[in-house]
C-alpha cells in the first residue's frame, strides 16, 4: 500500500495501561486472534509482556477460515504442545472444548473459586462476542469496527470462571506492510483512517493469489491477463457501481469489497499458513 496506515491512536496506549492494571487481578489471559490470520493476528509484544502469567491462545471466527488450513495449524500446535484453540461464536464451533478447558485449568489453581479470565487481543477478533457466548448473556458490547469496547466489568460465566472484556490493542508497529494490510482487511483497523481503494486492490491481489475461484465465482468475472485494478473495474461494472457519465464508482466498489471480505462473503479463506513440515 502506498499510504502508511495509522494504527496506534492515543486511546490504544490508554487501553494498554488499563489492561495491564486489570491483568494483575486475572488468573488466566485468553488472547484472541483471527483464524484467518493465525500468528499475524496476535499482538506478540503484548504476549511477551505477560511474563509467567498463564495464557491460552484462541483463534476465533473459524467459520470464516479455510478448514484445511485450520486443520494444518491444529496439527502444528499439537506437535508444539501448545494450548491453542479455534472457535466460532456464530456456529459455536470449539466453544464447549474451551469451556471444559477452563474447568480443567481451574483445578490446577490452589484456591477454590472461579478463575478470572481476562480476554485480550487486537480489535474486532470477537472478544466481546466470545465473552457473550461463554457467559450466555449480552453484557459485552460488540460491533464490527475496532474500538467498541470500554470500561471494566467482570462477568460470571459458570461456576468455573469469570471473564473480563478489554479494548482491542494493536502492536505499535506491524512486522510488514502486508501484515498490516491483512489485519486492516479483516477489520482490525478503524475504517475511517484507511485508503479503501488501496485496500480493496490489496484484497483482490491476495484473494486471486490463494483463492482465485472465490473471486471468479462471487463476481462472475474473468481474471486472465488482468491487473488488480482492472479486476476492481470489472467488479464495479458487474455490480452496476457507476457514477454520472459512466465513470466507475471506486468509493462504493472498494467499500463493498472490504465489507464482503471482512464478513466472509467471498467464502472461507485463510491467509497465514504453517511452515511445511
Ligand atoms: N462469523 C463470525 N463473526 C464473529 C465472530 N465473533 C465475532 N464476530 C463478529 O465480529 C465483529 C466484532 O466482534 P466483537 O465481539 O465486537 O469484537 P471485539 O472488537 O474483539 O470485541 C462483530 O460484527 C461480530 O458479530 C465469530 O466467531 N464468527
Ligand atoms: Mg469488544
Amino acid at each position: 500500500m502506498a499510504e502508511q496506515i495509522q494504527w496506534y491512536p492515543g486511546h490504544m496506549a490508554k487501553a494498554e495501561r488499563q489492561i495491564k492494571k486489570e491483568m494483575s487481578k486475572a488468573d488466566v489471559v485468553a488472547v484472541l486472534g483471527d483464524a484467518r490470520a493465525v500468528d499475524i493476528s496476535l499482538n506478540s509484544d503484548f504476549i511477551k509482556g505477560l511474563g509467567t502469567k498463564k495464557n491460552v491462545v484462541i483463534y476465533n471466527k473459524s467459520s470464516l477460515a479455510d478448514s484445511r488450513v485450520t486443520a494444518a495449524w491444529k496439527k502444528h500446535f499439537t506437535a508444539e504442545n501448545k494450548d491453542v484453540f479455534f472457535s466460532d461464536c456464530v456456529t459455536r464451533e470449539g466453544i464447549k472444548e474451551i469451556e471444559s478447558y477452563f474447568g480443567r485449568i481451574k483445578s490446577t489453581f490452589k484456591f477454590n473459586r472461579p478463575i478470572k479470565v481476562i480476554v485480550a487481543g487486537i480489535p474486532n477478533v470477537g472478544k466481546s462476542m466470545f465473552i457473550n457466548t461463554l457467559c450466555a448473556r449480552n453484557s459485552a458490547k460488540t460491533g464490527n469496527t475496532p474500538g467498541v469496547t470500554r470500561g471494566v466489568n467482570w462477568i460470571k460465566g459458570s461456576e468455573n470462571y469469570y471473564m473480563l472484556d478489554t479494548p482491542g490493542v494493536l502492536p505499535p508497529k506491524f512486522s510488514t506492510q502486508e501484515e498490516g494490510s491483512l489485519l486492516a482487511s479483516i477489520g482490525c483497523v478503524k475504517e475511517e483512517i484507511l485508503d479503501k481503494t488501496a485496500l480493496a486492490v490489496f484484497i483482490i491481489d491476495m484473494v486471486r493469489k490463494y483463492y482465485p475461484d472465490n473471486l471468479i465465482g462471487r463476481y462472475k468475472i474473468d481474471l486472465e491477463g488482468k491487473s488488480d485494478v482492472e479486476v476492481l473495474d470489472d467488479i464495479c461494472v458487474k455490480r452496476g457501481l457507476l457514477l454520472s457519465g459512466g465513470r466507475l464508482d471506486y468509493a462504493r466498489g472498494s467499500k463493498m469489497i472490504l465489507d464482503e471480505f471482512k464478513n466472509g462473503r467471498m467464502g472461507k479463506m485463510s491467509f497465514s499458513f504453517p511452515d511445511e513440515q
